[in-house]
C-alpha cells in the first residue's frame, strides 16, 4: 500500500485539490502490480513456445495483418519467408517509411523505449544484438518488473500435443506463471467432426486427469459470436455434462472469451479472425443456471459492453474481464472502463494483456494503466463535485481490488 507519496500526502488525507488527486491517482495506479488474468506467454521451461525478442514482437500478427494493408508483398511469399526477414517486412513497412501511430506498432515503440533502443531505427542490427545479449531467465526478471506484473495465466492446451508432453514429463513451473485449462478444441472442434455428443465419460476422465495434472486457476474457452444457451448441439451437452459439473467439482471458475469470428480470412493465418456481435443473453442464462459456478466473461465486440455490464449487475457470479484484442486500444479501453465504473463500481477486472511476446507485457501494461487512471481519476472528480473527497489509502485498497484482489475472488 502507498502511504506517503512525493508531494508528502499521508495516506488519510482528504484529496479536495484536483490536481493532487489525479498526481495520487496515476502515483498509486503506476505503481500497483497487477495479476493479468489472460495471456498466451510462457516461462523459459515451455521451450519453444516461451518467445521473446524484437524478431518476435514483429511478426506478432496484430502486426502482420497491418503490413498486409500497406505492402505489396503476396501471401505465400510472406509466408515463406523466415522470420527474420519478415520482421525486417514488418520494420521497413509499418515503423520506416509509416510512422506507427497504430496501437500494435505504438507498443513496439514503448518496448523499445524502456529498454532505451532507438526508436527510429532504420533497421533492426541494435535490436537485435540488445535482445540476443540477454540471459531468457534475467530479462523475464527485468520485464515483469518493468510492467509491473506480479504473476500471469498462461493459456494451457491439453490437446496440444507437444505441450502435453512437456507437462507429462513433468515441469518446473515458475510461480509467477499459473495455468488455465483451455478447451476450445474439446467444444469446438467436435461440433465438427461428426462425433456428436459422443464419449461424456471419457471427455470428463480426460478433464479430471488435466486439472490434477496442471492445477488450473480457471478453465477456460473461447466461443463464436454465434454462440446460445440452451441450446440443441454438442456444445451444450458437453457444457452440461463434462465441462460445468468438473468446474463445480474443482471449484473452478469458467472462463468465456466471446465473439472472435475464426479464421475470416485465412490466407492472414493467425491474424485471419475477425469480430462478430453475440448474444449477451446466453450468458445470462448460464449464470442463472449455474448460480453456484463463477463466470469470467469478456466480449470481443464492442456493441456487447453495455449488455455485459448490465448482466454483471444481475448476476454476483458473473465477472467482466479485460477489452479484448480489437478492443484493446486507447479510446475504447477508455470507453469501456468509463462504462464499467459507472455500472459496477471497483468490481471488475479492468484489463489483461493477451501478451503473446514476454516484452508485450510491457507496452500492454503502461498503455492500460494511462487509460485506467484517467478513468478512475475522473470517477473520483465527480464524488468530490458530488460532495465526498477520497483518500490515497482507499485509491490504494480500489486498486489493488481491481488489479488482484477480483481475480482472487474466483479462485
Ligand atoms: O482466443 C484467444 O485467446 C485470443 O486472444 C487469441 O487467440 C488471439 O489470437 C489473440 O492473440 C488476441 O489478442
Ligand atoms: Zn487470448
Amino acid at each position: 500500500m502507498v502511504t506517503s507519496t512525493e508531494n508528502h500526502v499521508t495516506s488519510s488525507e482528504l484529496l479536495r485539490d484536483a490536481e493532487e488527486l489525479r498526481a495520487q491517482v496515476h502515483l498509486i495506479v503506476n505503481s500497483t502490480y497487477v495479476t493479468d488474468v489472460h495471456t498466451h506467454i510462457f516461462p523459459p521451461a515451455f521451450k519453444h513456445l516461451s518467445v521473446f525478442g524484437i524478431d518476435e514482437l514483429l511478426t506478432y500478427h496484430y502486426l502482420v495483418a497491418e503490413t498486409f494493408r500497406s505492402a505489396r508483398v503476396a501471401y505465400d511469399r510472406f509466408w515463406r519467408m523466415s522470420k527474420t526477414e519478415q520482421a525486417d517486412l514488418v520494420w521497413q513497412t509499418l515503423f520506416v517509411e509509416n510512422s506507427p501511430v497504430s496501437e500494435a506498432a505504438r507498443g513496439v515503440v514503448s518496448v523499445l523505449d524502456a529498454f532505451g533502443l532507438d526508436t527510429r531505427a532504420t533497421d533492426l542490427r541494435e535490436a537485435r544484438a540488445f535482445f540476443n545479449s540477454r540471459t531468457l531467465r534475467e530479462h523475464l526478471d527485468q520485464v515483469f518488473d518493468l510492467a509491473l506484473v506480479s504473476d500471469v495465466v498462461m493459456t494451457n492446451d491439453p490437446l496440444d500435443e507437444a505441450e502435453a508432453r512437456m507437462w507429462r514429463d513433468g515441469i518446473d513451473l515458475d510461480r509467477r506463471f499459473r495455468s488455465s485449462l483451455r478447451l476450445d478444441r474439446l467444444l469446438n472442434d467436435l461440433l465438427n467432426d461428426g462425433r456428436h455428443g459422443a464419449d461424456v465419460l471419457s471427455r470428463r476422465r480426460f478433464l479430471d486427469e488435466w486439472i490434477q495434472r496442471t492445477n488450473p486457476v480457471y478453465l477456460a474457452a473461447s466461443l463464436p459470436a454465434e454462440f446460445q444457451f440452451p441450446s440443441d448441439d454438442a456444445r451444450d451437452r458437453l457444457l452440461r455434462e463434462v465441462v460445468l459439473p468438473a468446474a463445480k467439482d474443482h471449484g473452478l471458475a469458467l472462463t468465456l472469451m466471446i465473439g472472435a469470428r475464426r479464421q475470416v480470412n485465412p490466407h492472414l493465418r493467425d491474424a485471419g479472425d475477425g469480430v462478430g456481435r453475440a448474444d449477451v443473453k446466453a450468458i445470462e442464462r448460464l449464470c442463472a443456471e449455474y448460480l453456484d459456478v463463477k463466470f469470467l466473461v469478456t466480449f470481443l465486440s464492442r456493441e456487447n459492453q453495455h449488455e455485459l455490464c448490465v448482466a454483471a449487475r444481475k448476476f454476483s457470479n458473473l465477472m467482466p474481464f479485460g477489452c479484448w484484442w480489437f478492443l484493446n486500444n486507447p479510446s475504447i479501453v477508455s470507453e469501456i472502463t468509463r462504462e464499467r465504473f459507472e455500472l459496477l463500481g471497483p468490481s471488475f477486472i479492468p484489463q489483461h494483456s493477451d501478451a503473446r511476446v514476454l516484452e508485450q507485457l510491457i507496452y500492454k501494461w503502461r498503455h492500460a494503466r494511462k487509460e485506467i487512471a484517467d478513468a478512475l481519476y475522473d470517477s473520483y472528480a465527480r464524488l468530490l463535485d458530488s460532495g465526498r473527497a477520497v483518500t490515497s489509502e482507499e485509491i490504494s485498497r480500489d486498486v489493488h481490488r481491481l488489479f488482484s484482489a477480483n481475480f482472487k475472488t474466483i479462485h
